[in-house]
């Protein structure tokens, strides 16, 4: 089943920390791999692997310095939604649509991956909960064995991505635009410890230069798959799903792995989620002080969900973005039943 590609990626965040956003291109490492032009075999460089990712320059923020008691978000952030890893017959999991197979028209604001992107949100979890082993981290696409917590997979396609949580580090995956490259990028921070942490993956189109932030400070970062990793317009999905994945190839899924594959094997998120947003662009290149309200809208943000309605099965999409909105659509079933609606802290 390695072979099945999975994608996905989540997203969320609150902010109003405007000097988090300050430009990352120019500090950004350059590609000295020599695999833009694909004509090496889109190999990333194993030695931009950041197993450290420290990023402690002297002006890095920990943790600590911004959180207060558990470093969870505040009460500002309202609501939010507990997953429970139930990961069968498509329950227990949020659906934002992204393509509509078979229409190649169509504005999909959350279809990112044909530009950079930042995909933030605030998670907390326990370890006991999450019981993923740690992946082999790398070239491969084993970020698809952790527990999931966003899946922009296609089912043995390329152009896919997801976040994932293995022996408690997150898995920043992605497949590049030719299907033959798949790599896992896997952090070093503790994310399991059932506190708040705010989470921040990154893309940058040019390279494929992947980042994981955590609480602000950079966890893990390499020089990834190339290419266009946006959903094909209009592309029918293959045949692996008891028929045609239409029901999910052409969705960004959050808390859930989204085929229902041998759940078993492919395991799905078992905490609470809030504040997910996603941006066309790089949001950080440097640490930064970790969020301490919701986010705002902006010119970048292509989906910004607070999870603040506390009932219903939509989440809304208040971004604004032209195009949108792209409404969240709350799948709730199994035991416990998930997700349900809690207090964000
Ligand atoms: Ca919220
Ligand atoms: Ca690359
Ligand atoms: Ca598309």
């Amino acid at each position: 089943m390695l072979t099945r590609v999975k994608s996905f990626l989540v997203t969320v965040v609150p902010f109003a920390l405007f000097t988090s956003l300050v430009a990352l291109q120019p500090s950004c490492g350059s590609d000295t791999s020599g695999d833009d032009d694909g004509s090496s075999g889109n190999t990333p460089d194993p030695s931009r692997r950041d197993g450290g990712g420290s990023g402690a320059d002297g002006s890095v923020l920990t943790p600590e310095d911004a959180a207060t008691g558990d470093g969870g978000p505040p009460s500002t952030f309202g609501k939010a939604l507990r997953f429970h890893g139930n990961g069968t017959l498509d329950q227990d999991r949020v659906k934002i649509r992204i393509d509509q197979p078979g229409q190649a028209a169509g504005t999909w604001p959350m279809d990112v991956g044909a530009t950079d992107f930042t995909i933030e949100f605030w998670m907390k979890a326990a370890a006991a909960d999450n019981a993923a082993p740690a992946l082999n981290c790398g070239a491969g696409a084993d970020w698809i064995l952790g527990n999931v917590m966003i899946d922009r997979d296609r089912y043995n396609k390329p152009r896919k991505f997801g976040v994932s949580i293995g022996a408690g580090k997150l898995a920043f995956g992605v497949t590049g635009e030719n299907a033959s490259f798949d790599w896992t990028l896997c952090g070093t921070k503790t994310v399991l410890d059932d506190a708040w942490h705010h989470v921040a993956v990154e893309r940058r189109r040019t390279d494929g230069h992947l980042w994981i932030f955590v609480d602000g400070a950079l966890d893990a970062e390499v020089d990834g798959p190339d290419g266009d990793v946006s959903y094909p317009d209009g592309e029918q999905p293959g045949n692996q799903c008891n028929g045609p994945c239409t029901n999910s190839d052409p969705f960004f899924v959050i808390g859930a792995e989204k085929h229902d594959t041998d759940p078993q094997t492919y395991l799905s998120y078992k905490g609470t989620f809030d504040e997910l947003r996603v941006s066309k662009t790089l949001r950080y290149t440097a640490a930064f002080q970790r969020p301490s309200a919701p986010f705002a809208t902006d010119a970048n943000t292509v989906g910004l969900y607070h999870f603040d309605e506390g009932t219903g099965t939509t989440a809304a999409d208040t971004s604004g973005v032209q195009g949108g909105p792209s409404p969240a659509e709350l799948k709730v079933g199994g035991s416990p039943v998930g997700p349900a609606w809690v207090a964000g802290q």
